[in-house]
């Protein structure tokens, strides 16, 4: 059987490492672009595991010229748009390049593709920031709750959902949206919240920081483990039809309520050692997230292994091991 070919934009991100992986594994062959950096370290050592089966090249998703000239090589079956300025609260303070990269950036690719490779299948990483303020009556998102986001990056993610859903009605086009709760990982950014506070929870444990400084305690997360999602990724591309769906665990939990799991689980006490800094709140927040992925259950067959405390304790574990198997990088 021929073999399928991917091309992952943000293929050094979390996501974008674990769905290589999960890719590689079901023998396709993986391309990826990567930003150019300045320390060339840092680009790769989240696909350091992967030996064979991935290409990486240089590429921005607001170059439009160079996505087109590979998509027309690569010629993938699968194009994957994990790439994003990520980070909600840094969308506050550079709101231009977020929704350039954000939005613009999907127009660019959405326009490679329709012009290098339309027979190819198009996944957009589109996100539950996108919902906001808007919740359903019963306490849900879900794909036809509306979308009233609070934030630059939530904006901009708006624009690129309905660009993908307009390219696939007018130009007949196999592109499909992922409506991602959020979803977590060793692999994490330390600066998101649920890494931060597992890393600096056994900093503590181990006498080499004192505090955690945090931001709001009262919002609500719906957390489920980056492996799970994108598989759900792969389902959806290979799905009859192009379609949008919701991935979520349908499960939330505040941000302080995950900061007790934590913190209990390492015996440590939260009034000593977590304090309030205002410098991690956003303008506007999006106070509260609960995602019904029904519509994934049933059509795709997708479901979440990892529960929230398997989640959290295998990031516990991580940080733990990290520190004993590397005892001159106390700073890190
Ligand atoms: O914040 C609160 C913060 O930065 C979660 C991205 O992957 O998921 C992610 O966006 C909550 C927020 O993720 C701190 O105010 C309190 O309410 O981990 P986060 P996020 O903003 O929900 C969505 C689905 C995406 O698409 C995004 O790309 O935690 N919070 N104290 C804090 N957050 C951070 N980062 N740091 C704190 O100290």
């Amino acid at each position: 059987m021929k073999k399928k070919i991917a091309f992952i934009t943000g293929i050094a991100g979390q996501d974008g490492s674990y769905l290589a992986e999960c890719l590689i594994s079901k023998n396709y062959k993986v391309y990826g672009i990567v930003r150019r950096n300045s320390v060339v370290e840092h680009q790769k050592n989240r696909l350091e595991n992967i030996k064979h089966g991935l290409e990486l090249t240089y590429g921005d998703l607001l170059n439009e010229s160079s996505l087109s000239s590979l998509l027309r090589k690569i010629k993938p079956s699968e194009i994957y748009n994990l790439a994003a300025q990520s980070h909600v609260r840094i969308s506050f303070d550079i709101p231009e390049f977020t929704i350039k990269t954000n939005a613009i950036g999907v127009l660019n690719i959405l326009q490679a593709y329709k012009n290098e490779c339309p027979k190819s299948k198009f996944y957009q990483a589109s996100s539950s920031e996108m919902f906001g303020r808007s919740v359903d009556k019963d306490g849900y998102q879900r794909e036809k709750t509306p979308l009233e986001p609070t934030s630059p990056y939530g904006c901009a993610k708006v624009f690129a959902y309905n660009l993908v859903k307009h390219y696939r009605n007018a130009y007949k086009l196999f592109a499909s949206n992922g409506i991602l709760f959020n979803h977590e990982s060793e692999r994490r950014g330390t600066n998101f919240v649920t890494n931060k506070v597992v890393k600096t929870a056994v900093r503590i444990k181990l006498g080499l920081q004192k505090n955690l400084e945090v931001g709001n305690l009262n919002s609500y997360r719906d957390w489920g483990h980056a492996k799970d999602y994108v598989k759900a990724m792969n389902l959806i591309l290979n799905h009859k039809k192009p379609d949008d769906f919701v991935i979520a665990t349908g499960q939330s939990r505040s941000v302080g309520q995950m900061i007790n799991y934590v913190f209990k689980k390492l015996n440590l006490s939260k009034n000593k050692h977590v304090k309030i800094n205002q410098k991690y709140f956003r303008p506007e927040e999006l106070k509260y997230l609960r995602g019904d992925a029904s519509k994934a259950r049933k059509i795709l067959g997708w479901k979440p292994q990892y529960t929230f405390e398997m989640i959290m304790d295998e990031m516990i574990d991580f940080w733990l091991n990290f520190y004993e198997q590397n005892k001159n990088l106390k700073d890190y």
